[in-house]
């Protein structure tokens, strides 16, 4: 068993939609091992998604991901961030496959619904930035 990192965005939570993406993740097999609901501010907004600094799409990123709350988790199973990755679909909801999150539930590439960890090196660092060690450490008692 592994854990990656999932944020239900800022899109579906004003929508309504959180509790049937959690649903959904769940009845793909995904245990929610840690979660909480947070808005974040522009800066932290910003690190997180830093990667893409140099990105067009960039500020308006970062504007999307602080207009309202989101709701971070550390979800479990076997291969997790590989399912995950599955279950949630294409950037685009376009071109999600039927039957993902994203093909479900996102309004546009812009405003997706729900992030996902790509790789278990960013997955340990994502929980890291939204959980502090005594949050992740209790999971293991
Ligand atoms: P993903 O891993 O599927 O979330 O996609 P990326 O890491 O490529 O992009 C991160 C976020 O940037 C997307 F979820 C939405 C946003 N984005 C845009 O707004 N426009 C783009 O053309 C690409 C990404």
């Amino acid at each position: 068993m592994n854990r990656t990192l999932a944020i239900v965005k800022p899109d579906a939570v004003a929508s309504g939609k959180a509790g049937r993406i959690l649903a959904h993740l769940e009845e793909a097999g995904f245990t929610i091992r840690a979660l909480k609901m947070t808005h974040l501010r522009e800066t932290e907004a910003g690190r997180f998604y830093a990667v893409h600094r140099e990105r067009p799409f960039y500020q308006d990123l970062v504007a999307f991901m602080t207009s309202g709350p989101c709701i971070p988790m550390i979800l479990e199973r076997e291969n997790a961030v590989a399912h995950l990755r599955e279950t949630i679909g294409a950037t685009d909801p376009a071109e999600a496959s039927p039957g993902t999150v994203r093909a479900l539930f996102a309004e546009n590439k812009e405003r997706n619904a729900i992030h996902a960890s790509d790789s278990d090196e960013n997955a340990r660092g994502e929980v890291a930035f939204f959980f502090s060690d005594q949050e992740v450490l209790g999971l293991e008692g």
